[in-house]
């Protein structure tokens, strides 16, 4: 089948769905490491693995609302100056299964681990641009540009056995500071299949959706990629809105992520000896945003202490300073007491000083994405 040549993968990961492949660690390894081994990186796959076994032929064709079509090899895309960007990809289905347990939603189930944070190596989008003839910061090109499209060489169902296709705006495609890549390497070594091989998208900051793995073309466009994960898909409805009302055209894609944030070193329930207790996790904004605060209550959320925040070990995380990662997340600790069985909740705080939300019923949706709401798992004390 499709099917027959799929990589070999860890045996630790938790399998949502098995063709396609989508899979995520056990959330405890989550905060084993700030930066994910790509083995434990969750996968999420809309077909098979595609199998590209001639690097030297591969190439990428750059076309639509340009002068000149162009071909690039993998060759000319290492000779432009190589970055390492740290950034956190997150699924806008990340928790959907407890989204699901309010009201039937649509799509894989998830934990809370379909996050991992990479160091990715590759080449500025902006760059590669500009070799083709499109100037840094741009907003539209001389023929009407405004969008650009990356298509993969993947066949998925939704797109009735074609390619997974999505856009970005040129603005953000074409500015050096968004820091969006065409990448080759993960954690400092060449991305193997399950995450784009030979090459990928990374656009930090926004839903993973928009990272398109195993890229094969990309478009200029005057509207955005009409393809089914922009348009019919990744769209965040309302509470009211139902299969039978739905209007997809009404709302825009998807693209920054909100904060988020989850507790990792312990289980949805736990059973645990009274006395101190770490309360380990992750929390993570999108568009660049960093992480202000993270609160962590022992009673269910009437009362509140604040964790203390890191990226790299020992040294003490500052939104916004010269020294953090923008499109990284931050993990966070704080050891607290714990006598009875009670409920403990995290809610992180970003730099723009939004908040999750308190429960999920309020932000409800049919596709089940962008479960953000404060982080509740149950402690059982037992003498
Ligand atoms: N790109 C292609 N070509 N095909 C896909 O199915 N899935 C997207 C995105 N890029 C996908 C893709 C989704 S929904 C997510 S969340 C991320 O890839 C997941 O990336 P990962 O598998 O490397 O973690
Ligand atoms: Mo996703």
């Amino acid at each position: 089948s499709d099917y027959s040549r799929e990589p070999a993968r860890h045996p630790c990961l938790q399998i949502n769905a098995k063709q396609p492949f989508n899979a995520e660690p056990p959330r405890s390894a989550l905060v084993s490491s700030y930066v994910t081994p790509v083995d434990l990186f969750y996968k999420r796959n809309h077909g098979p693995i595609p199998v590209v076994d001639d690097l030297e032929r591969y190439s990428v064709s750059i076309r639509g609302l340009i002068d000149n079509p162009t071909e690039l090899f993998m060759r000319e895309i290492k000779m432009l100056p190589k970055y390492n960007v740290t950034a956190t990809l997150q699924c806008a289905g990340n928790r959907r299964t407890a989204m699901s347990k309010v009201k039937t939603v649509k799509g894989v189930g998830w934990g809370v681990s379909a996050i991992g944070n990479g160091v990715w190596g590759g080449a500025k989008l902006a760059d590669v641009l500009e070799l083709i003839g499109i100037s840094k910061l741009t907003s539209t090109t001389k023929s009407g540009g405004k969008h650009v499209e990356f298509v993969s060489v993947d066949k998925c169902k939704e797109e009735n056995g074609g390619p997974y296709k999505a856009s970005i705006p040129i603005s953000q495609a074409t500015n050096p500071e968004a820091d969006v890549l065409l990448a080759y390497e993960m954690n400092g070594e060449p991305l193997n299949r399950d995450h784009g091989y030979p090459l990928r998208v990374v656009v930090p900051g926004v839903i993973g959706a928009r990272s398109v793995k195993w890229l094969d073309c990309i478009n200029i466009l005057a509207e955005e990629s009409q393809g089914f994960f922009m348009q019919k898909d990744y769209k965040m409805f309302p509470p009211s809105v139902n299969w039978d009302n739905i209007n997809w055209s009404s709302r825009r894609p998807q693209m920054d992520f909100p904060v988020q944030s989850v507790i990792c070193s312990l289980e949805d329930v736990t059973a645990i000896k009274p006395g101190k207790v770490k309360v380990s996790g992750y929390a993570a904004s999108g568009g660049g945003r960093g992480i202000e605060r993270v609160d962590v209550s022992v009673d269910g959320g009437k009362t509140w202490v604040e964790a203390s925040r890191y990226q790299k070990p020992g040294v003490q995380y500052v939104s916004d300073a010269m020294n953090s990662d923008k499109w990284a997340w931050v993990l966070f600790d704080v050891t607290v007491d714990v006598s009875q069985s009670t409920e403990i909740v995290a809610k992180a705080v970003d730099s723009a000083a939004n908040v999750q939300p308190e429960n999920v019923q309020e932000i409800w949706n049919l596709r089940g994405i962008l479960n953000t709401s404060w982080h509740r798992v149950q402690v059982r004390v037992g003498h």
